[in-house]
Formats: C-alpha cells, sequence, structure tokens
C-alpha cells in the first residue's frame, strides 16, 4: 500500500506540474482527494493492514495528502498570478495613445443666429415671445391688416388645414396676440422667432418652411428715428462695427411707412461684387411703423400709442454671414453640413 500512495502522489504532482487552467486543478483535487479520490480508495483497504502497519501507512497517507494539497495551492496561485498577469497585458492603457473622441453635437447654425439675435434684443429690454405654428385665419392676416381677399395675401401662399386654420406664414400673429393680450394697456417691446411656412416649392433661396424672427416695439411717442438707431444698432452688432445700414422705402400692409434695410456689403466694403450684386449694399430684413389699423385692432389707441416692427429670415443671415448657397441645407440634417458651424 506504501508504493500505491506513493505512486498516486507522484502521478497527482505530475499532473500538478502539467496543468494549465484552474478547472483542471480542481479535479486534480477531487481526483487524488476527494471523498472517492485515490487516495480515500487506498486507505479503505487500510482494514487489512497489520494493525502494527496502519499508524504508519495512515501518517503516509497525510503526509502525502498535504503534499499533493499544497502542490496544488501553488499551482492555484500561479496560475491565478498568469491569468491576472495576461488580463493586466490584456488591459494596459498605454495614456500616451490618444482617447477616443466623443462626436460633440453643436447647436444647429440657425439656432445659434437666432441666439445671438435674441442676446442683443434681450440686452435692449426686449422679451423673447412664441406662438402657435397652427394659427387663425383672424391673427395670421386680418389682424395685420389684411383682410380676406386681400391681394397681398397671395403673396404669402399659404397651407390652410381649414378654413380659418392654417400654417403661419409669419411670426407676425404671435405680436398680433401679445397686443391683443394687452388690450392697449401697456407697452410692448417683444421679439418672436419661430418656424413659419409658406407653400412654396423648395429650390436654393425658398423652403416650404423657414425661420424669421420679428420684433415688436409700441410705447407713446415711438419715432421712425428710433426705429433707425435700432436697426443701425443691430447691423453694427451683428455684422460689424464699421457696417452702415440704408433704409429704402418699401410695402407692408401691416406697417405704414414701410422700409427695407440693406447693409453696406462686408465683402467688397460697399465697391460692388457678385454678393451685392454691384451694388455695394445686402438686403437684410423689412420693417416699419405699425399700421395705426394694427394698433386699433389691438385695442391701442393710436393718438398715444405709435411702434415700430421689423422682420427678418435668420437663413437669409446665415447664408449671407457665412457664404451658404442653399436654403435646403438647413433642413436636410447633413452632419457633415452642421458640424462646421458647431463652434458659431
Ligand atoms: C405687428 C405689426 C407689424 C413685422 C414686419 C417685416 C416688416 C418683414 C419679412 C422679413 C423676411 C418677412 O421672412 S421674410 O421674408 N418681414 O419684412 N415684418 S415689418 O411687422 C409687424 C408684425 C406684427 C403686430
Amino acid at each position: 500500500m506504501k508504493a500505491e500512495l506513493q505512486a498516486i502522489e507522484a502521478e497527482a504532482l505530475e499532473k500538478v506540474e502539467q496543468i494549465e487552467s484552474l478547472k483542471e486543478l480542481q479535479d486534480v483535487q477531487v481526483t487524488y482527494l476527494g471523498k472517492k479520490g485515490s487516495i480515500t480508495t487506498v486507505l479503505r483497504g487500510m482494514g487489512k493492514l497489520p494493525a502494527e502497519e496502519r499508524p504508519v501507512i495512515g501518517q503516509l497517507a497525510n503526509d502525502i495528502r498535504a503534499t499533493i494539497t499544497s502542490a496544488i495551492e501553488a499551482k492555484e496561485t500561479a496560475l491565478s498570478e498568469a491569468a491576472l498577469e495576461e488580463q493586466l497585458k490584456e488591459e494596459v492603457i498605454d495614456v500616451t495613445l490618444p482617447g477616443r473622441s466623443v462626436q460633440k453635437g453643436g447647436p444647429h447654425l440657425l439656432t445659434s443666429i437666432i441666439q445671438e439675435i435674441e442676446d442683443l434684443f434681450i440686452g435692449l429690454g426686449y422679451e423673447v415671445r412664441e406662438g402657435p405654428e397652427v394659427e387663425t385665419d383672424y391673427y395670421n392676416f386680418e389682424a395685420l391688416n389684411l383682410p380676406k381677399g386681400h391681394p397681398a395675401r397671395d403673396m404669402q401662399d399659404s397651407f390652410y388645414i381649414t378654413d380659418d386654420l392654417l400654417l403661419r406664414t409669419h411670426t407676425s400673429p404671435v405680436q398680433a396676440r401679445t397686443m391683443g393680450a394687452l388690450n392697449g394697456a401697456q407697452p410692448v417691446r417683444m421679439i418672436c422667432p419661430g418656424k413659419v411656412y409658406r407653400r412654396d416649392s423648395d429650390d436654393a433661396t425658398h423652403s416650404h418652411q423657414f425661420t424669421q424672427i420679428e420684433g415688436l416695439y409700441v410705447d407713446k411717442n415711438v419715432r421712425m428715428s428710433d426705429l433707425k438707431g435700432t436697426l443701425d444698432l443691430f447691423a453694427k452688432k451683428l455684422f460689424g462695427e464699421d457696417r452702415e445700414i440704408r433704409l429704402r422705402p418699401s410695402y407692408f400692409p401691416f406697417t405704414e411707412p414701410s422700409v427695407e434695410m440693406d447693409i453696406s456689403c462686408a465683402v467688397c466694403e460697399g465697391k460692388g461684387c457678385n454678393v451685392c450684386k454691384r451694388t455695394g449694399w445686402i438686403e437684410i430684413l423689412g420693417a416699419g411703423m405699425v399700421h395705426p389699423k394694427v394698433l386699433a385692432m389691438a385695442g391701442y389707441d393710436t393718438d398715444i400709442y405709435t411702434g415700430f416692427a421689423f422682420g427678418m429670415g435668420p437663413d437669409r443671415i446665415a447664408m449671407l454671414k457665412y457664404g451658404i448657397d442653399d436654403i435646403r441645407q438647413f433642413y436636410t440634417n447633413d452632419h457633415r453640413f452642421s458640424k462646421q458651424f458647431h463652434h458659431v
């Protein structure tokens, strides 16, 4: 039995030596030291031994069990350390390697332009107001001195939803709603950015949905010079302190008198180039003194209150400022296009 035990010991230690994985090690543990293991099996024959031999064999068996156990533990430690080493080698982080660039999003160019204009007018004490894109015929047209059948209505080909509901063609109804709500009781200083809709076939300069920002300033004794001063400041803040403005007579049903504002061309400094079509001037917005009919319909006493209003297309301003030649680029969500302006 002694030789048997020593053979088992030699075989077990040999096995432990060769083993490569912790799993196999477990199997060895069970095979040799387990309840049904080889050592235990041999010791079951202990009964047949002469009594004086049993303690010797017993001690030998315990020594061999201890030897195999410590060999297994040593191997387990070695394998765990090797596995950790391997893992660390795999997981080694070369901190000198550049990090994975996280695709950072950014504001859409129109959002940046609108925020820039909002910040300017908030600085002048204006409120930013929003309103419904599905508007009533009254607030989109009637309240703005565009009665049913008024020819100017056709200038703004509209998406009607019902006889009385349409997708707003400008943000002016928000001003009309605001004035109406105040019912002539107090001054108004507001700008209103937002999406507007015109039943237009899309091309490089027209989109059926585009963006507008309009402004309204109603108070006692508001004059044309207040409008001009405000527009001059706007032009210099948005397009550069050395920009000049020019006001040309125009016509809008909701303002009288009406003007269009040009700024001196930044590309040719007014000498004339293809950007300003050789005029030296670039049209930016329309404006005017609020038509008395519009003030009256909103409940304002036109003997006391006067006001000015203006309207512009941020799309057009962005195209001018960044040399963009197709308005549809703003609405195609092409990341290659929009990511160029994330820094704006
Ligand atoms: C009220 C009274 C007056 C808003 C105005 C314009 C002139 C104007 C155009 C700019 C570019 C439309 O998108 S665009 O083509 N708008 O030129 N808008 S005055 O006048 C108002 C608005 C509301 C109650």
